[in-house]
């Protein structure tokens, strides 16, 4: 059976329900090949990948509209991350040998087992770096997969079946179910055994009550609303810099883009300055010198158009852009806003467009209180050239990710766990935590020494008293003499 389905409203049921259990008959095969096999299967996926990538990055914009070095960047995150799995999932799959305590004539040890099928609900932004990322996470830990990309990128994700099923060559590994929400609706009801989701705070929500039903584990990697603090001693020209690529990339569409700067007084006037000088030198288009592409659609340029609105009437001002760009499709303009408040829906709300709305601070603590003042806890990131007073702050963020003078640069290490906390979810992706995510630990005890009776069960000939209190004595015991006599107890019971 070919593992692309596009489900249509009336069979979406049926048509999900033939993409799991097709996955579900797969999933031993695949399961029963080594790590190390499996992880020979994502470095050859990761040749395909590479030697595809104008091809696929012309899918990526097609789609989305993005410029082609934004998707020609999301075909390298890929690849990083494949090599990434292939090098390390056969180590961390190995099975851990565990301390058995005092029952030491037992051994045990803890092995890491696929789930079975993953669910991977994926958003329309990053639609192959991040389909790319939980599917193959999932496969690599010996999973099969239905993936369900967004309805605003479903070539994206049909592609993605088709070099998962050209690399491994089973096209029922990783089955593509294309259609809006509802299909991801029955996805999440289709009897799956865990869920990788990645997108809105609101659709997180609703996909974890639907999945509360059944009990099905999930990792949520939800919105964002990251915040930049600038600190007084910050190199300011620099982080300028930084602030409008962290804030204006993608067309401000990533869930980690910086979405409010807090500013040292004493340099706000000079940072506000060069970050507006910076971003009017961006260009907007697709010709290869283009800095930024469109958003995505009407729906989100109507969004960030809303919160501009919003924050205009309460009396906060826009000093670059703030305009959709005319005749190009949804292009919208680089745009800074200052005087702004966190009364106010720019400072609170997931914006998820080319706006950085700045504001200034009197010192650390204040920074510190604003940024956490969110539902929000993405990444963030803290600009000064005192290492010890940017670490200081970051340890009191309450945020996934804290980049010390960078931004979204963390999303490309592939050993670093992705994920945030609050409303921006839970649950990590990538690194050895998202391996550990998207496999089941499965703790086995063997014997080593057989004993007659062990010392803990129903002791018919003496009392289970006696016993506790040897054990205690053996364990525990404050002199050497105790100790060695609850052993010797112990030992003269079991032996009995
Ligand atoms: O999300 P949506 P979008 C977030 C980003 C922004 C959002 C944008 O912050 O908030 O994603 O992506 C499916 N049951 N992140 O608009 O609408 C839907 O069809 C099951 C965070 O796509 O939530 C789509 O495939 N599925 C992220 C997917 O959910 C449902 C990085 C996401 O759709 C559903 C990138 C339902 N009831 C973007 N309703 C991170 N933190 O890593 C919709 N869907």
């Amino acid at each position: 059976m070919d593992n692309l389905r596009l489900v249509t409203m009336d069979t979406v049921e049926s048509s999900v329900a033939s993409l799991v259990s097709e996955a579900r008959c797969i999933q031993p095969v695949w399961a029963a090949r080594s790590p190390e096999e499996r992880a020979e299967v994502l470095l050859r996926l990761r040749r395909i990948v590479a030697d595809r990538a104008d091809s696929i990055a012309w899918v990526v914009q097609s789609d989305t509209g993005k410029i082609k070095a934004e998707a020609l960047f999301e075909v390298g995150i890929a690849c990083d991350y494949l090599r990434y799995l292939a090098h390390t999932a056969p180590r961390f799959l190995r099975p851990r040998k565990a301390k058995t305590g005092w029952v030491s004539h037992r051994r045990a040890s803890v092995r890491y087992e696929p789930y079975g099928v993953v669910a991977a609900i994926t958003p329309w932004n990053f639609p192959f770096a991040i389909s790319m990322s939980s599917v193959n996470t999932a496969i690599a830990t010996g999973n099969a997969v239905v993936l369900k990309p967004s309805e605003h990128a479903p070539a994206t994700g049909r592609l993605v079946g088709e070099l998962l099923a050209e690399a491994t060559g089973l096209p029922d590994l990783v089955g593509v179910a294309t259609g809006d929400g509802r299909v991801g609706a029955a996805l999440v009801e289709a009897g799956i055994d865990k869920i990788a989701f990645t997108g809105s705070t609101a659709t997180g929500k609703r996909i974890m009550a639907a999945a509360a039903e059944s009990l099905t584990p999930l990792v949520l990697e939800l919105g964002g609303k990251d915040a930049m603090i600038v600190c007084g001693d910050a190199d300011v020209a620099r982080a300028a810099r930084g602030a409008v690529w962290g804030a204006m990339y993608g067309c401000g569409q990533v869930c980690m883009s910086i979405e409010r700067a807090y500013v040292a007084a004493e340099v706000y006037e000079e940072f506000v300055q060069a970050v507006v000088a910076e971003a009017s030198r961006l260009k907007f288009g697709d010709e290869p010198n283009a800095h930024m592409g469109p958003l995505i659609g009407a729906f989100q340029r109507e969004k960030v158009e809303r919160q501009l609105e919003e924050a205009l009437s309460s009396g906060a001002r826009v000093l670059l852009g703030g305009r959709a760009i005319d005749g190009s499709g949804h292009g919208f303009e680089p745009t800074v806003v200052v005087d702004v408040d966190h009364d106010m829906a720019i400072m609170r709300e997931e914006t998820f467009g080319p706006v950085l709305p700045i504001m200034p601070v009197q010192d650390d603590e204040q920074a510190i209180r604003l940024a956490n003042q969110s539902e929000y806890g993405l990444d963030a990131s803290v600009w000064s050239r005192d290492s010890e007073r940017a670490r200081r702050i970051a340890g009191r963020l309450d945020v996934g990710t804290v980049v010390i003078n960078d931004h979204l640069i963390n999303y490309l290490m592939a050993d670093l766990p992705f994920g945030g906390t609050g409303g921006s979810g839970f649950g990590r992706m990538h690194g050895e935590e998202g391996l550990r995510e998207l496999s089941r630990p499965k703790a086995i005890v063997e014997d080593r020494i057989v004993l007659g009776r062990e010392p803990y069960w129903f002791d018919t000939t003496g009392s289970g008293e006696e016993t506790a209190s040897s054990l205690l004595d053996f364990r525990h015991g404050s002199a050497l003499r105790q100790k060695m006599a609850g052993g010797w107890r112990l030992l003269r019971d079991a032996l009995r």
